[in-house]
């Protein structure tokens, strides 16, 4: 007995490896440490009213954003270590078998369980807030979507300590993915995972898009839509068309794993090559999905940090529509070595090309909303400002990379990491930190201590460019991606060697960040923000900070594009709008079934993970059993009263 469970314990749990015993003992004490917390400060009831059971997409929002700067640790140490291994040659900190998971980890989290979420947490936050809303189209299943993605993304993080993690690479090649090669658990943790956080990240898409088509303020016609939610409205078709190739790909797989189907293995029919072309389908739209919405920042902060309309708007909505479209016509790119032909390789690399255009078009216009404008220097700004050299240089590597017989030369070298991380971070990440920093006021009622965040922002950048410009070099010199270890006579050191102290630097910068955050928190009472701390343009700057859990009392129109900006100045002369009497707000319910619903989610992927199929059917019913129950409940909503508005106006502004 005690003996089959000392056997059982040992294939459950990752054992053998200090690293992994010391990350086990830190998870174990921050979760004693967290239950403590909550239970000495009564906090349980607190947490479930107010955030667990949550319909308010602002504070669903914050969630999303929390939970991916978690994320962005944890895919960060996994970054460090990498860097750790690699900083000098026959290093023996990590073997290969272990390097591999750490990269497959590190770039599956970075993409889909960091940026996805920063991503949709600024369109929770925002989107309802500039188009003069009082919450997304679905708020129930808004927060469904939330409770998917968390949960799912916890399952692909188990991995680390229970079963093992995966190793194929982040998005999971067969055959190295197929039970032949990857027998354990791992690769089922990555299909799960990803394919539970996938259906929330598509019910996202859907609620975005219909909330942007249909809960408009009157007057706010599409050529009046602030540019933040354009590139949300772009971004959500892309999900629409791309993430259920994904759905379909990853289920695909999981019957060859698990019920012996033959879809991508070369014995009974099957074709690596469909996997590696359906996973790309959505791969590389899934990269223009995360940058889209960072474009759609800077447009916001461009024009608010130098005090004017943005260049060229109806340019830049045709811009981010057209990356939209050809964003589905260049997935080949990713594979011009593995014999296509000349013809095809062609028409891939023309369709790459082509997409520069567009991206070149809203450079220029930020330029020109920048120039002779009255430009203020504060963090959000600053990011933006980073983020245009970055971008062109990581832009002009990707032309470089699309043409198609030179890449026989850099393909899966350094200098492929160094480009896609050029545009990764330097794009969605900064465009992202850029738009927490714009938007943290609104979201939280107190502004951010500047001075940390400049060492922030230093340290990011200089550590970025020290990591990643020795890499276009090293792989122009041969060096290849994935490679765990290297010998003395590649002279490949003391590049790798430079680029592991930028890593650090940004490290560091990290640091900086959560300090920042912390001494914010501390003093929030001395920086209470206003409700229009950066004399904004759109309409979530009419309301105050933080944003009542109405949004807005009396519904804006939104006949001007930066129509606040235009209220502002109607305003000045002397012009208000008519009084408006108050009315009993609609609001919809809190709800626990999101969040239980989701759980079975998660036992039932579980058990799929270990081939467990009483646990699997357990999870499934558990799902069944929910939406029942939803289907039932018809207590779904209720009304603000008019005193309870005034009651909070006149404590939110002051006076109404
Ligand atoms: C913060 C600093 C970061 C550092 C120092 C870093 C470092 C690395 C390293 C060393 C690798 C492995 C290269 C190899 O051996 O092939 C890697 C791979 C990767 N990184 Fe990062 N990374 C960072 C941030 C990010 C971000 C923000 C993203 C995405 C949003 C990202 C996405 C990826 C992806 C997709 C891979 C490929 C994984 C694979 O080969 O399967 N990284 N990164
Ligand atoms: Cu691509």
């Amino acid at each position: 007995m005690l003996e089959g469970l000392k056997e059982f314990a040992s294939e459950f749990f990752v054992t053998g490896d200090p690293l992994i015993y010391g990350a086990m003992v830190s998870i174990g004490i921050t979760m004693i440490a967290i239950v403590a917390v909550l239970t000495y400060f009564k906090k349980w009831g607190w947490l479930w009213r107010n955030w667990l059971t949550t319909v308010d997409h602002k504070k669903i929002g914050i969630m999303y954003i929390i939970a991916s700067i978690i994320m962005l640790f944890r895919g960060g140490v996994d970054a460090l270590m990498m860097r750790l291994q690699l900083a000098m040659p026959n290093n023996e900190f990590l073997n290969p078998e272990h390097y591999n998971q750490v990269f497959t980890t590190h770039g599956t989290i970075m993409i889909l369980f960091m940026a996805m979420p920063f991503m949709f947490g600024l369109f929770n936050v925002i989107v309802p807030l500039q188009i003069g809303a009082r919450d997304v189209a679905f708020p129930f299943l808004n927060s469904l979507s939330f409770w998917l993605f968390f949960l799912g993304a916890m399952l692909f993080n188990l991995s680390f300590v229970i079963g093992g993690s995966p190793d194929a690479g982040w998005l999971s090649y067969p055959p190295l993915s197929e039970l032949s090669h990857s027998p354990g658990v791992g690769q089922n943790f990555y299909i799960w995972g990803i394919q539970i956080s996938g259906i929330g990240s598509l019910a996202t898409g859907i609620n975005f898009l219909v909330t942007i088509i249909k809960m408009r303020a009157p007057g706010m016609r599409w050529m009046k839509l602030p540019m933040f939610t354009w590139s949300v409205f772009s971004t959500c078709i892309i999900i629409l068309f791309a993430f259920p190739i994904l759905t379909v790909t990853l289920a695909l797989l999981f019957l060859d794993r698990f019920a012996g189907a033959h879809f991508f293995t070369l014995d009974l029919g099957g074709n690596p090559m469909m996997y590696i072309n359906l996973i790309w389908m959505w791969g590389h739209p899934e990269v223009y999905i995360v940058v889209l919405p960072a474009f759609g920042v800077f447009s916001e902060i461009v024009s608010t940090f130098s005090r004017k309309k943005l260049f060229g708007y109806k340019s830049m909505v045709f811009a981010m529509l057209i990356i939209s479209f050809l964003s589905f016509f260049t997935w080949a790119h990713h594979f011009f070595t593995m014999g296509s032909g000349a013809d095809v390789n062609a028409f891939f690399a023309v369709t790459t090309m082509l997409i520069a255009i567009p991206t070149g078009v809203k450079i220029f216009n930020w330029l020109f909303t920048m120039y002779r404008g009255r430009i203020r220097m504060a963090t959000p700004m600053m990011w933006t400002l980073a983020f245009i050299p970055c971008f062109i240089v990581g832009g002009m590597t990707g032309v470089l990379l699309s043409v198609a017989p030179a890449d026989f030369q850099f393909h899966n070298s350094y200098f492929l990491i160094a480009h896609f991380h050029q545009v990764l971070i330097g794009g969605v990440v900064f465009g992202y930190f850029a738009g927490l920093y714009y938007w943290w006021p609104k979201m939280f009622g107190f502004q951010l201590p500047e001075k940390l965040g400049k060492w922030a922002f230093w340290t990011w950048n200089i550590g970025f460019y020290v990591c990643f410009m020795p890499q276009y070099a090293v792989g122009l010199m041969g060096m290849t991606r994935r490679l765990s270890t290297y010998g003395w006579d590649t002279g490949w050191w003391e590049l790798n060697f430079v680029s592991t102290i930028g890593a650090f630097l940004m490290g560091v910068g990290f640091l900086f960040q959560v300090a920042q955050i912390a001494d914010g928190i501390r003093k929030y009472k001395t920086l209470k923000a206003s409700a229009d701390p950066w004399d904004g343009r759109t309409l979530e700057w009419s309301i105050p900070s933080p944003a009542p859990e109405y949004n807005f009392a009396i519904t804006p129109r939104g006949d001007d594009i930066d129509e606040w900006w235009e209220e502002k100045e109607r305003r000045a002369k002397g012009i208000y709008p008519p009084e408006q009497p108050l009315e009993p707000i609609h609001m919809p319910k809190n709800s626990a079934i999101p969040f239980i619903m989701s759980s079975f989610w998660f036992v039932a992927g579980f058990g799929f993970v270990f081939g467990w199929l009483w646990m699997a059917i357990l999870g499934l019913a558990g799902v069944g059993i929910c939406m029942i129950a939803r289907s039932f409940s018809y207590d779904t909503d209720y009304y603000i009263p008019v005193d309870e508005i005034k009651r909070t106006e006149a404590s939110l502004r002051g006076s109404v």
